[in-house]
């Protein structure tokens, strides 16, 4: 098949499950072309199967806001027609699903049909787009598309719970590469780089955005360095990332904290990491809990959204309400206590990971292409 691919390209959650996807999808040979403004931070290797195409969007001094959703419909009418685009998947509702379907009708208006499929991601639907500012657009553009997925039963609940929508939602969880953990590649894991033999390292990855509850992470392992030696490696950038530096300071703790800002080898921190944190305040499916997963890490985190639906209570980890940091702290303890607890702890979180690998989830998505083509023939 022919797929546009429409998606975020900075570093974020739904644009690596959409540069995973496409990537997957050329190595089982189909011809992917992703569509956005920039190149996606984790498409690091072009292959012949793999196109990417830039949207630019001219500056004009008229323009308080630069139309984006018109720069983007217009290249996806011009690449539909070069390359004899089969079908567009676009991923985040705002704008994309709304720019898909103006291209959509415009081709229309030349005799194409191009079948359109939308993801939901999270905070297209629970953060952004059930503001009311947007709230037309975003409902009318997800009752247009020809199907819809959404990444988690909880996603699927709040779009339907927020949103006046018609159309079905299929659910189809997102999904890890495993065998792409340095520790299979053979990668050795520099363990004695970051931290002392008795110092247990924990990890917290994200954008820094406030939904993250960075305070919460750092708060939880104040608490846990209180016990045991440990270290706390802090990777991502964003807008909460300063305060949190300010307040290991505040908390004398500026020595067993290590910021690292974005990076695109987050395995070999992973490969390092006993224990993982994620305690948002929502998190529709919660991708860095299973990448550390997938690497045999542990996970701490909040129990909301699609949370619960990755991290195992128990089993993976713990699952503990919003902002409960002594619970978390208490769990964390519950599973670091010991060497053989932690190793049964990672045993059981590479486990679950396991039912996520690429390699079950991706027919989902092919049937769901092959159904959407089908509609038009
Ligand atoms: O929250 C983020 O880290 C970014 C955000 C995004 O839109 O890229 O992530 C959302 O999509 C991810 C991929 O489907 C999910 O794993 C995240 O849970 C979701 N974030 C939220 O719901 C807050």
């Amino acid at each position: 098949m022919k797929i546009a691919i429409v998606c975020y390209p900075t570093f974020g959650g739904s644009g690596v499950v959409a540069t995973e996807l496409g990537l997957e999808l050329a190595r089982r040979g189909h011809e992917i072309h992703f569509i956005t403004y920039s190149q996606p931070v984790r498409l690091a290797l072009l292959s012949p199967n793999v196109h990417y195409h830039e949207v630019n969007v001219p500056e004009y001094p008229l323009f308080h806001y630069q139309p984006y959703e018109l720069a983007l419909s217009s290249k996806l009418v011009d690449m539909v027609k070069l390359y004899k685009i089969e079908l567009l998947h676009v991923h985040y509702a705002i704008p994309h699903a709304y720019a898909g379907y103006m291209a959509k009708q415009m081709l229309k208006d030349e005799g194409i049909n191009l079948p359109m499929v939308t993801t939901l991601h999270g905070t297209d639907i629970t953060l952004v787009g059930s503001h009311p500012f947007y709230k037309p657009a975003v409902t009318f553009s997800i009752n247009k598309s020809d199907f819809v997925t959404s990444v988690s039963q909880s996603l699927k609940e709040d779009t339907l719970k927020l949103f006046n929508i018609k159309n079905e939602i299929e659910v189809i969880p997102n999904f890890i590469e495993l065998n792409k953990n340095v520790k299979d590649a053979g990668v050795p894991c520099q363990r004695s780089v970051m931290a002392k033999q008795e110092e247990r390292i924990i990890t917290h990855i994200s954008n820094f955005r406030k939904v993250k509850r960075i305070p919460d992470v750092i708060k939880i392992f104040y608490n846990i360095q209180k016990e045991i030696p440990a270290k706390l490696m802090m990777v991502g950038d964003g807008p909460e990332k300063e305060k949190a530096e300010v307040l290991c300071q505040e908390l004398g703790i500026e020595d067993k904290v290590i910021f690292f800002g974005n990076s695109n080898e987050i395995d070999k921190i992973l490969c390092l990491t006993d224990l993982f944190l994620l305690p948002s305040e929502t998190e529709s499916f919660g991708l860095a809990a299973l990448e550390a997963m997938a690497c045999g890490v542990p996970v701490i985190s909040s129990n909301s959204g699609g949370l619960p639906e990755v991290n195992f209570e128990g089993i993976s980890g713990y699952l503990s309400n919003v902002g409960n940091i002594e619970d978390m702290a208490k769990n964390a303890l519950k599973i670091l206590k010991d060497d053989a607890t932690l190793e049964n702890f990672k045993e059981n979180a590479l486990s679950v990971a396991k039912q996520f690998d690429i390699k079950n989830i991706l027919p989902l998505y092919e049937d769901l292409y092959q159904k959407a083509i089908n509609k038009y023939l």
